[in-house]
């Protein structure tokens, strides 16, 4: 009688136990699956996340990272935000020691490969920002490729878990 109870409470336990991590899976798969992730297509386009900003900077910039791993190929060409009243793809590159900005016309995306947009490389640049980038908000961002068409992208608030070169790149160009 008591072995019995202790053993049906055991059970109670272990499949109690056995629940919760069932449940904690199917939770967290489809969050993983769309781990902030977007797709277009076979293009991905991984975390856009954005910095904040001081209350009066003018510009800000957005960082992720787009991949065609399973096709031919595309090619970046613009991208547009309510957030700016400009957007531009820009390259940052160290001449003579100095990092410095350009405006690039399009990215290529390889096929099988991935592009990365960081700090102190590729980046989207918002000139001319509507608002204050605030951490925790977070801001429509449109993509056009070449090929795949266009495809709306959530852009995060928040800190880069880098190095921080671009900040002072922005304010000696800008
Ligand atoms: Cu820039």
């Amino acid at each position: 009688m008591v072995m019995g109870r202790e053993r049906s409470i055991w059970w109670v336990a272990v499949l109690g136990l056995m629940a919760l991590v069932s449940s904690a899976w199917l939770m967290s798969t489809p969050m993983n699956a769309n781990a902030h992730e977007f797709s277009l297509g076979t293009l991905k386009i991984d975390h856009p996340m954005a910095r904040p900003t001081a209350p009066v900077a003018k510009n800000g910039a957005v960082f992720f990272t787009i991949s065609d791993f399973d096709g031919p190929g595309d090619r970046l060409v613009s991208a547009s935000t309510p957030q700016a009243a400009r957007t531009e793809i820009h390259k940052t590159s160290i001449v003579n020691d100095v990092a410095r900005m350009e405006k690039v016309d399009g990215v290529a995306i390889p096929a099988g490969d991935a592009v990365v947009f960081e700090p102190g490389g590729l980046h989207i640049m918002l000139m001319g920002l509507k608002g204050q980038l605030v951490e925790g908000d977070s801001f429509p961002l449109t993509l056009e490729f070449e090929n795949a068409g266009t495809v709306e992208v959530d852009v995060k608030v928040e800190q880069y878990h880098a190095h921080d070169e671009e900040g002072d790149a922005h304010k000696g160009h800008h």
